[in-house]
């Protein structure tokens, strides 16, 4: 990986910038160099109060290491998505769901977070009480100033959108719907761990995003009966008065053909960072997915973080206004399977948030 260096010049004057030996001196040399010293002194001294001259004179000078985007690799972030469903549905409370808890919270540690989990029993809508889990991997986390990256890692225990209503009660999967934000985010956090990172990088995968009220229950519209992980984090983060400057969230980004409109909550509570990122995705050539035109208002994860701690936060969700859920015609059904990941869609994503985060200073 190549490292750039760049240094900045914090008020200490470098001699060898005007006397230099190595450089052939002429006589008009010698008097330019007079001249320069004589102003530059006499700048400095007419300029700096005369106590403050020690000080400035011994501040070092402070080094910012430009590292380069690391390279997204699609095959392991593939693998990452696999290795979850193979678990079967990581519905919470399940002994699915503990496995994979432990797996992935696991891997953060290999590859060099320091991590939390957050254990939480939420109150799902129809009263069951959800042993949940938020596993939170931090990178450098004795740094201010940070970036969150976020996801859900529970499936959905039904499929209340299959085309057989005798599935409507059966575990999904959850490949694309889950598995994919996590499994991208996986990834990231590899390279991450072996490129390292100017700033703070929390990775937090959320839990019981994905129990929420079934549309087919004829009971008031619940939207609060979704994201119960994060709307329990968001309201008890793992650090008081935990801050960073902002909020990616991956929710079903592994669909082939997967299309990504400008999210509705996300264009309010962080227009310039969702701007910046579908001008990245197009400058990297992924405007197929990312689609410069308006989505809906989604009730997801990052609308508790973006109220509770005032975080700006971008939702990344598939989401194609034609479709009869607006979803794709796999969410919520039996057919979200690895059949339905594609690897193009993960490279597009993850490339593109990885662009997003390390051209930050
Ligand atoms: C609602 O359907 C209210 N929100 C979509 C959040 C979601 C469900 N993301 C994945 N599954
Ligand atoms: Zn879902």
């Amino acid at each position: 990986m190549k490292i750039n260096h760049y240094f900045i010049q914090t008020g200490r004057i470098d001699a060898s910038l005007i006397f230099n030996p190595s450089t052939k001196m002429t006589k008009k040399n010698y008097f330019i160099s007079f001249v320069l010293a004589t102003t530059i002194f006499t700048i400095a001294a007419c300029n700096k109060p005369h106590t403050n001259t020690r000080s400035i004179a011994s501040t070092p000078q402070k080094e910012v290491v430009k590292i380069n985007t690391p390279v997204f690799n699609s095959d392991s972030a593939y693998n990452y998505v696999a290795k979850q469903v193979a678990f079967g549905p990581r519905v919470p409370n399940s002994e699915a769901h503990k496995k994979c808890a432990k797996y992935l919270a696991n891997e953060l540690k290999r590859f060099g977070a320091e991590v939390i989990v957050q254990e939480a029993d939420v109150v799902a809508f129809d009263k069951t009480v959800l042993k949940a889990k938020n596993i939170i991997g931090q990178f450098y986390p004795e740094k201010n100033n940070r970036i969150l990256l976020f996801a859900h890692w529970d499936s959905r225990p039904f499929a209340d959108y299959d085309k057989d209503p005798a599935n409507y009660n059966t575990p999904i999967d959850g490949a694309s719907d889950g598995a994919s934000g996590v499994g991208i985010l996986m990834e990231i956090a590899r390279l991450i761990g072996k490129t390292g990172h100017n700033l703070g990088v929390d990775i937090i995968f959320f839990d019981a995003e994905d129990y929420g009220q079934p549309d087919h229950i004829k009971l008031p519209h619940a939207p609060d009966s979704w994201c119960l992980g994060s709307q329990y984090w968001a309201q008890n983060p793992h650090k008081k008065n935990y801050y960073a400057r902002y909020g990616i969230l991956l929710d079903m980004v592994g669909a082939k053909g997967a299309l990504f409109h400008l999210e509705r909550h996300s264009l309010q509570f962080a227009p310039t960072l969702t701007k910046k990122i579908w001008e990245t995705a197009a400058n990297l050539g992924f405007s197929s997915h990312f689609i410069n035109a308006h989505g809906g208002y989604i009730t997801d994860d990052h609308v508790y973080v973006n109220q509770h701690l005032n975080i700006p936060c971008v939702d990344i969700i598939q989401y194609d206004p034609n479709s009869r859920t607006s979803f794709g015609t796999y969410w919520h059904t039996l057919d979200d399977t690895m059949d339905n990941i594609d690897q193009l869609t993960l490279k597009a994503v993850g490339q593109t948030v990885l662009e997003v985060i390390y051209d930050e200073k």
